[in-house]
């Protein structure tokens, strides 16, 4: 069995021990950020039964003290589980929790209940209560006992009632996977809707469901505000979905009408609006159950998602935890309206340490590599990369198009191109035997160009039987409006590989085993593997500190 030391996360979050996986009820308040995450405190697998909130606060994001578990599954309306959910502030500064109770009544029963802070005064909100009047919304007469789940943060409409969405599977065991709309005067008293917010047929089953407002290039931000009402024209939303028999989240920019409590996803072409599986990703690597928080003190959005372990259970259980949360990602929506952006939220660049600044203005030839000295397996890495000239682009096949992982999978980091591939080599032994791949393609596309990016894990661990995908996605960018310039930014952090193509257009997020890091150093290189030249005009690397993450117990500095 492997202990891991060389692959635990230095400042991604996670929990002391044990297992987590979906991030639950984010939010800001009274000067203080809060973290719940699905919990099992009984050890490192995910465990149905057992699943608590784990809670955890911070003043910045980054640095993270723990608090006892905030609901466990001891009523009768959740003894089977304290699954996910979100959480609201009310008028008056409350904050209330609903989330998903599992009930074993013979048969699985999921319900959605509340919670509220035991003392409002407390600033940390230690303790908190599940009224006895739970649950708040049964499970409806037309969806299948273990189909209906994980309440999102409400919002006010316009007629004055609180709305929140719910997952469900809606018309029997094969029925539609559809996020159902409950409105409510009172926060108690709930009533479904008769139009679902979105139904997707092709999808099975959603879970997770995040609503949010984005405003349109040259509106603030902050004038969203937390809830997602207006219906001015400054305002589209993004839905997110996270599908199950995929395991991963999909979003689309759209229009969601607030009188009648319904979202119209705006895709592309190649897009199917009706099928979510089709639209676009937060993130084409390993992540599940993203869910975003309005930033109050920043006028920011901040996303939250799941990258979970892809080790075996029974190294999983040696190590004792299982299950990271990637860094927090400021969202907004790009120029172009059709895409959101993120990017690590800026308090991260307060871990960075040791700037080391290198090839500047170097050129990487075909086979060309070249090391970034003293970086590490903790470390912060922006490039910019140039390609002089697009003139031997190879061309693109149209069929390509709704599937960057299979061209990731067929042409990967040691399968030379034209115009790519290059990009970087993080998490290499000396030897180079070991390393994960970060890079770019380029490809002649309609008088224009389509750029790839891809994590390759296929040399990423010396070990066998291990996972060790392609991913892709492609980037939405005119390069050649962007000087024919593309950026990357890469989080290393020993098992997570966490990248930011395009300026946060296209993000890919990869977990590593390497055996090298179990005692010896990692590297970063940089890598042209195409017989065109690339520039690299921009590179910066930081070390980055450990963050204190969960290491301390209950003791927070108020100042
Ligand atoms: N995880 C939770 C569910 C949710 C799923 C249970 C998504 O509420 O649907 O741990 O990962």
């Amino acid at each position: 069995a492997r202990h891991g030391v060389g692959i635990r996360p230095a400042y991604h979050f996670l929990p002391a021990k044990n297992w987590q996986n979906d991030p639950n009820g984010p939010m800001y308040h009274n000067g203080v950020y809060h973290l719940f995450y699905q919990y099992n405190p009984l050890g490192a697998t995910w465990g149905a039964g057992n699943l608590s909130w784990g809670h955890s606060i911070s003043r910045d994001l980054v640095n993270w003290a723990a608090l006892d578990t905030a609901l466990d599954p001891t009523a009768p309306f959740d003894n089977n589980g304290c699954w996910s959910g979100s959480a609201t502030i009310l008028p008056g500064s409350i904050p209330a929790l609903m989330y998903t109770g599992r009930i074993d009544a013979g048969k699985e029963v999921q319900v959605q209940n509340v919670a509220f802070p035991k003392n409002p005064a407390d600033p940390l909100l230690r303790e908190w209560v599940k009224p006895a009047y739970n649950p708040v919304i049964p499970l409806p007469a037309d969806v299948p006992g273990d189909n209906f789940r994980d309440p999102t943060t409400a919002w006010v409409g316009r007629d004055g009632l609180w709305r929140i969405a719910v997952a469900a599977k809606v018309g029997g065991p094969n029925g539609i996977a559809s996020t159902l709309i409950y409105r409510s005067k009172d926060f108690r008293h709930w009533k479904r809707n008769a139009l679902p917010l979105y139904t997707s047929r092709a999808a099975g089953m959603v879970e997770c469901p995040d609503l949010f407002p984005v405003a349109e290039p040259g509106v603030e931000e902050g004038r969203l505000g937390y809830a997602s009402g207006p219906a001015s024209g400054a305002v589209r939303h993004v839905l997110k979905l996270s599908v199950m028999n995929t395991t991963q989240d999909y979003y689309a920019v759209g229009r969601y009408d607030d009188v009648v409590d319904t979202f119209v996803p705006e895709v592309d072409a190649e897009r199917n609006a009706d099928d979510c599986r089709t639209w676009r990703r937060f993130d084409y690597g390993h992540v599940y159950a993203s869910k975003s928080f309005f930033d109050s003190s920043k006028n920011r959005r901040v996303l939250w998602a799941w990258a979970n372990e892809s080790d075996s259970q029974d190294n999983d259980i040696a190590r004792g935890w299982s299950g990271v949360q990637t860094v927090p990602r400021k969202v907004w929506l790009d120029e172009d309206g059709k895409q959101v952006r993120q990017w690590p939220i800026e308090e991260i660049e307060t871990l960075r340490s040791k700037r080391v600044v290198g090839l500047l203005g170097a050129q990487v030839n075909a086979g060309g590599v070249n090391k970034i000295i003293g970086v590490g397996a903790q470390a912060d890495v922006e490039a910019i990369f140039e390609i002089p000239s697009l003139e031997e682009a190879e061309t693109f096949q149209p069929n390509w198009l709704l599937d960057p992982q299979k061209l990731c999978e067929e042409n990967g980091a040691s399968v030379p191109g034209r115009v790519g591939p290059f990009g970087l080599l993080v998490m290499a032994s000396s030897n180079m035997q070991e390393h994960t791949a970060i890079f770019f393609r380029v490809f002649r596309h309609n008088q224009k160009y389509k750029v790839l990016m891809c994590t390759d894990l296929t040399r990423s661990t010396g070990r066998d039987n291990m996972y060790k995908p392609s991913y892709g996605g492609f980037v939405d960018i005119d390069i050649e409006q962007q000087g024919r310039t593309i950026s990357l930014r890469t989080l290393i952090d020993h098992s997570v590989v966490e990248s930011f193509g395009g300026g946060g257009r296209t993000c890919i997020t990869a977990r590593v085993y390497p055996e090298h890091a179990e005692n010896k150093n990692s590297h970063v290189f940089v890598f042209n593997n195409g017989t065109g030249l690339v520039k690299v005009s921009k590179l910066e690397a930081w070390r980055l500190a450990m963050a204190s993450v969960n290491v301390v117990h209950g003791h927070f500095s108020l100042k």
